[in-house]
């Protein structure tokens, strides 16, 4: 039995929060409940404002992508609405499956009803028919209270034919993925659900014009869907003057490793590494490295902790927010031991269809293995010109990223230092 969500956040029912506010609060199980906390507002806002109006306030709150890559959410929406090509879809990226990140998983099991009432307001914005919630299989308690959520809310006139009777139409399915990471990449999550392997196709065309079946579709990471009510009930303008000018809005942190409370943390974009890892207790055993946007991250050091936490800081600092994993290793971690265990993910999790991340995930990980036992430069040297190339060459973010952690490790921790490595001097002739 997994550990319910409510668990794993510490500070709920906290006056300041914006995505967290009814999560181990409201009963997540009640529209009731969720309506008598402002819920379907927002909706009525939208259908006031019009598909236009309503994208109008996405791009003036500056929302950008919670899964990772920080697009604009307001400039996919009107590129989706603009399409002459219909069916339009939408799909809510719900397969969260980078390590140290557990953000969706909370809002989806404390909070399912925002989530649906943000699909359909972003579908009647965009002109999508169908929506398809693509959500991982390890989550079950988020699927089912998900699927409670959207027969009652169908039920209820809040999905169907004639949505609060202003004659728009929209309903949601539930996808389940089969337990591939490479499944939580866009197109990927396409071929899966049209049945195909889960294999990510090239871009472009990008979703917005060639997405589900070949059409025009709008996706968008859970949390990136769960502000679109605040940013209505509030105003985009208002929403914006969160944050900072790069990072609007408030974000989710997934705190994990060696803090006195791990959990997931909302702060508003801005707050620095330190006050984060203060808020979450503290590192008592000690601080040896942070790794920052999880597997397909970087990490950074104790000297580090006064980066603010926003796209285009962790950016210029070399790192990365990603989906906002922040996990904390105490300073006795075995780093060796630990970027192995990363290299052993992404080889393990490839799919296979490029050269550079198939073969490099493999090199990548035989030479960790080596370096593990004893440091050689030829070793650092093969691991750059893998790293390089997978970057440079893979087709998806997955090669591109895997070997982001273990230069991070090398660069700026130090891991596998050169002094180590003493070349055998030729033997004198
Ligand atoms: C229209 C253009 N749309 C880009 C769209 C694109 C996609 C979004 C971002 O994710 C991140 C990485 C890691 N016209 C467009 C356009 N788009 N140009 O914008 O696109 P892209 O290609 O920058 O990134 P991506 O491949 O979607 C890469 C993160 O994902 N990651 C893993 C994340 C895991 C989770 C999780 O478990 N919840 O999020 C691994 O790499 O941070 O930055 O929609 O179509 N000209
Ligand atoms: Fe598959 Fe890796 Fe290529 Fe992505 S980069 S398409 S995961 S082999």
């Amino acid at each position: 039995e997994e550990p319910a969500a409510e668990e794993a956040v510490p500070q709920a029912g906290d006056p300041g929060l914006v995505l967290l506010r009814r999560v181990g609060v409201v009963d997540p199980a009640s529209l009731d409940a969720y309506r008598a906390t402002g819920g379907y507002a927002a909706l009525r806002r939208a259908f006031e404002l019009g598909p236009l109006g309503t994208i109008r306030e996405i791009e003036e709150s500056g929302l950008v992508g919670r899964g990772g890559a920080a697009f604009p959410a307001g400039r996919k929406w009107a590129a989706v609405a603009a399409q002459p090509v219909r069916p339009h879809h939408l799909v809510c990226n719900a397969d969260e499956s980078e390590p140290g990140t557990f953000k969706d998983r909370v809002l989806m099991e404390g909070d399912p009803y925002a989530l649906v009432e943000a699909m359909t307001i972003a579908a009647y914005a965009t002109g999508c028919a169908k929506g398809h919630l693509y959500i991982r299989a390890e989550y079950p308690r988020a699927t089912a209270r998900l699927r409670h959520a959207i027969a009652t809310a169908r039920a209820r006139g809040l999905l169907g034919e004639d949505i609060l009777g202003h004659g728009f139409a929209f309903d949601i399915e539930i996808r389940r993925g089969a337990g591939a990471y490479i499944c939580g990449e866009e197109t990927a999550i396409f071929n899966s659900i049209e049945g195909y392997r889960g294999e990510p196709r090239s871009k472009p065309p990008f979703p917005v014009e060639k997405g589900l079946f070949g059409k025009p579709t709008l996706v968008n990471n859970v949390e990136t869907l769960v502000n679109v009510p605040a940013i209505l009930l509030g105003g985009g303008a208002a929403y914006a003057r969160t944050g900072t000018k790069g990072s609007t809005g408030t974000k989710l942190f997934c705190v994990s490793g060696a803090v006195a409370r791990p959990g997931v943390y909302e702060l508003p974009f801005g707050a620095t590494l330190r006050e984060l890892l203060t808020l979450a207790g503290g590192t008592p055993a000690g601080l040896r490295a942070v790794l920052l946007g999880g597997a397909a991250g970087a990490f950074v050091g104790p000297g580090d902790l006064d980066i603010p936490l926003t796209f285009e800081g962790t950016r210029a600092a070399g790192a990365t927010l990603g989906s906002g994993v922040v996990l904390a290793l105490d300073a006795g971690a075995d780093l060796a031991r630990i970027l192995l265990r990363i290299a052993e993910f992404f080889r393990d999790e490839s799919c296979g269809q490029c050269v550079p991340c198939r073969v490099g995930t493999v090199r990548q990980e035989e030479a960790l293995h080596r370096l593990g036992r004893a440091p050689r430069a030829e070793d650092l040297t093969l691991l750059r010109e893998v790293g390089q190339a997978m970057r440079d060459a893979s087709i998806c973010g997955l090669g591109q990223t895997a070997w982001n952690a273990v230069e991070s490790a090398i660069d700026r921790l130090g891991a596998f230092p050169l002094s180590v490595t003493t070349p055998t001097s030729p033997e004198p002739s």
